[in-house]
């Protein structure tokens, strides 16, 4: 018979960390892969399938051991006011490495909860449809995770009383770069190869689609998988309830992204730059696909067009530049694609009930997980950021009374990236203010200022390298095209071409401008007019939501471990489950539930955490990039959920105003210090 294995750590009675690895250990190899610390629940991914999950499992959840299913009941519950009294919006937050199994788990926890309400039919199978769908578009195969999330998102369930209504979703910087280039042993979008494999014969002339081959990449080695995943995506866009026309809208985009990444340049002998003649049969295609005129399109790759005084400058571009120009284009039509097909679903999936009616939410938090690659890139340094920020949220909210374990877990997020001003971040932008600086001269900066810093090494050869010690292990991050990245702008002249398409979809998406409020004014309103713009947006706008939901929510946690670096069933490679227990701080977690702990913070505490955090967000976001706008989020998601219950509306409203003043005194004294600056130049003048 089998040994019977603790269910929560948190009542071992010997605490070490070779008794905990035990019992892990012990229950993986039964396949049981859920264990308890008090209420979070640490799931070890299999890597093979269970059958744990099917109904009947789920029916019987009042004797459930540890189990995914078991939080969602919680959550469920809790926001049914069934269990102990608090408040009643729910966020379930879902941690751990690439690969760990978030996902997957986020997957199983909307499944179960659409059980749980016993969903009217439609609405569950759309917002069960969501998911593939994103997937498709937002995820790829890295070489840690062969269907790795490309961007974050926050589901949020939407109920009255007891039935779902509808649900939103806000997504976190998608990694555009990836249309462009994918690193050895690694993939584009799932979509692209979806769609070359499952696409048909009448559809491909509609798209003005070749075969696969012709295609950079247009490999054919899973061809039958994909081909039914491409029927998956389109029944989920049907069921979702997408229009025809904006489907083949959409794919003829993907289509024309494809033949954009085929467009090759080349010198000719009297030094011009010229589209190589291979290339002139796609750059003609990019275009129908697109919408837009041939040579708008070819000025848009070869030359910059500026404005001074009135005067419009043509600048022509060298061969980089107008390869540059090229991956520019397809990141930014991929992205405002993704970003329209996310302000649709919520569209979609709006609950339709009259505004004065009450609703609860579930939130559930995915992001991609902590990662460390061959070579780094700036998409490593935001993923890794959030990441930071979501443990130091949890530290947070599970330990801070406990001084012992407060000293192990000083935030390198505060000390090393937003302190101002000569935080990593700070220098980022600064840097990336001027057009002349350069990627090495942004990490000449950082040596210089953060050499001694504990949390960061130099790299000492003439590379534009640094390394950054995270806390769950040592990052070096490759510096080539962080400005660019950080800098995010789409070129004017290809704004111009994209407004000028006849294909509603990408004019409508480029005609947008952001407004100082953060709201979107189309310029162009057409048929599309009724998305709610805004959500595609990392603006100040719906972070200021995204706050005040979580502001008054429960948190569940899940803490996803991954069990061997080679997607193995039956594996357990303890160092690396070890390190994970460690840096997730599960360790000292143990502890602390087991010793009673729990952190009651002074009002005065939160105050001031929260009123820096809540200026931090305010006075930068607007200027910021996506990357760092999304620590941001993070933060104060973080700072909100972690004070949630604690602070009373009152003193929410006093603190707001607070806020208000000290902004409007810091507004104050920067005019004092330019109007001062400008009388010190005048008078050297
Ligand atoms: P992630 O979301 O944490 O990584 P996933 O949820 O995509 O990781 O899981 C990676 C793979 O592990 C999945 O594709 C499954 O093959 C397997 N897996 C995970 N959980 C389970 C489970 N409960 N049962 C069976 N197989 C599972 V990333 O998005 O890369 O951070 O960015
Ligand atoms: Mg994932």
């Amino acid at each position: 018979m089998e040994e019977k294995l603790p269910e929560d750590l948190a009542n071992l009675s010997e605490l070490d960390e070779k008794s905990l690895l035990e019992v892990l250990t012990g229950r993986f190899t039964q396949n049981l892969i859920y264990t308890y610390i008090g209420d979070i629940l640490v799931a070890i991914n299999p890597f093979k399938y269970l059958s744990i999950y099917v109904k009947e499992v789920s029916v019987s959840l009042k004797s459930l051991p540890p189990h995914i299913f078991a939080v969602a009941d919680r959550a469920y519950q809790s926001m049914l006011g069934h269990l102990a009294t608090g408040p009643k919006n729910q966020c379930i937050v879902i941690s751990g490495e690439s690969g760990a199994g978030k996902t997957e788990s986020t997957k199983l926890l909307l499944r179960h909860i659409m059980e749980l309400c016993k969903a009217n039919s439609q609405l569950e199978q759309q917002i069960l449809q969501v998911n593939p769908l994103l997937e498709a578009f937002g995820n790829a195969q890295t070489v840690m995770n062969d269907n790795s999330s490309r961007f974050g998102k926050y589901i949020q369930l939407r109920f009255q009383n007891s039935s779902v209504k509808g649900a939103k979703i806000n997504e976190y910087l998608l990694e555009k770069s990836r249309v462009v280039h994918q690193d050895e042993g690694e993939q584009n979008f799932h979509i692209f190869y979806f769609m070359l494999a499952g696409i048909s014969t009448e559809d491909k002339e509609i798209y003005g689609l070749l075969d696969p081959t012709r295609y950079r990449f247009g490999k054919e080695d899973m061809v039958q998988a994909w081909r039914l995943k491409y029927a998956e995506v389109c029944n989920a866009m049907d069921m979702v309830g997408f229009e025809e026309q904006e489907k083949v809208d959409m794919m003829t985009i993907l289509a024309g992204i494809l033949s954009l990444g085929n467009i090759a340049f080349e010198m000719t002998d009297s030094d011009a730059l010229k589209v190589s003649e291979a290339s002139r049969g796609w750059l003609k295609a990019t275009a129908g696909q697109f919408g837009v005129q041939e040579e708008d399109l070819l000025k848009s790759l070869t030359c910059t067009t500026s404005v001074t005084r009135g005067e419009a400058i043509q600048r022509l571009h060298n061969q980089q530049q107008a390869e540059d120009a090229r991956d520019s284009i397809a990141k930014v039509a991929y992205g405002r694609v993704f970003g329209w097909i996310v302000s649709k679903v919520n569209e979609l999936l709006a609950p339709k009930v009259d505004c004065d009616v009450e609703l609860n939410e579930i939130g559930i938090l995915d992001i991609f997980g902590f990662e460390n690659f061959a070579v780094n890139r700036f998409e490593q340094l935001c993923i890794n950021l959030a990441n930071e920020q979501l443990q130091y949220f949890f530290n947070h909210l599970v330990s801070m009374e406990n001084s012992f374990t407060h000293a192990r877990f000083v935030p390198l997020f505060q000390d090393l990236f937003l302190t101002k001003p000569i935080g990593i971040l700070s220098l980022l932008d600064e840097q990336s203010a001027f057009p002349q600086a350069t990627d090495r001269d942004f990490v000449d900066k950082l040596n210089s200022k953060f050499k001694t810093a504990p949390n960061f090494e130099v790299v000492r050869n003439h590379t534009p390298l640094f390394t950054i010690v995270h806390y769950a292990g040592k990052v070096q991050y490759n510096a080539s095209g962080f400005l660019e990245k950080n800098r995010d702008t789409i070129p004017a002249n290809i704004r111009e071409l994209f407004i000028n398409s006849v294909t509603p979809l990408l004019s409508v998406l480029f005609a947008a401008t952001i407004s100082r409020t953060g709201t979107l004014m189309p310029r162009k309103a057409k048929v599309y007019l009724r998305f709610n713009f805004c959500l595609f947006f990392d603006t100040p706008h719906s972070l200021a939501v995204l706050m005040e939901k979580m502001f008054a929510a429960s948190p569940h946690f899940v803490r996803c471990i991954k069990p061997n670096r080679s997607k193995q069933p039956d594996q357990l490679d303890s160092k690396l489950v070890m390190d994970q227990l460690r840096y997730n701080g599960l360790m000292e977690t143990i502890r602390i539930r087991r010793d009673g702990f729990s952190w009651r913070p002074k009002f005065r505490e939160f105050a001031e955490r929260f009123v820096v955090t809540y200026m931090l967000v305010f006075n930068s976001v607007m200027s910021l990039s996506c990357g760092i706008r999304v620590c941001l989020i993070l933060d104060c998601v973080s700072c909100c959920v972690d004070y949630r219950a604690r602070i009373c509306r009152r003193r929410y409203l006093a603190l707001l105003a607070e806020i208000r003043r000290q902004r409007q005194a810091q507004r104050e004294r920067e005019e004092r210090e330019e109007e001062e600056e400008r009388r010190r130049r005048l008078e050297l003048e």
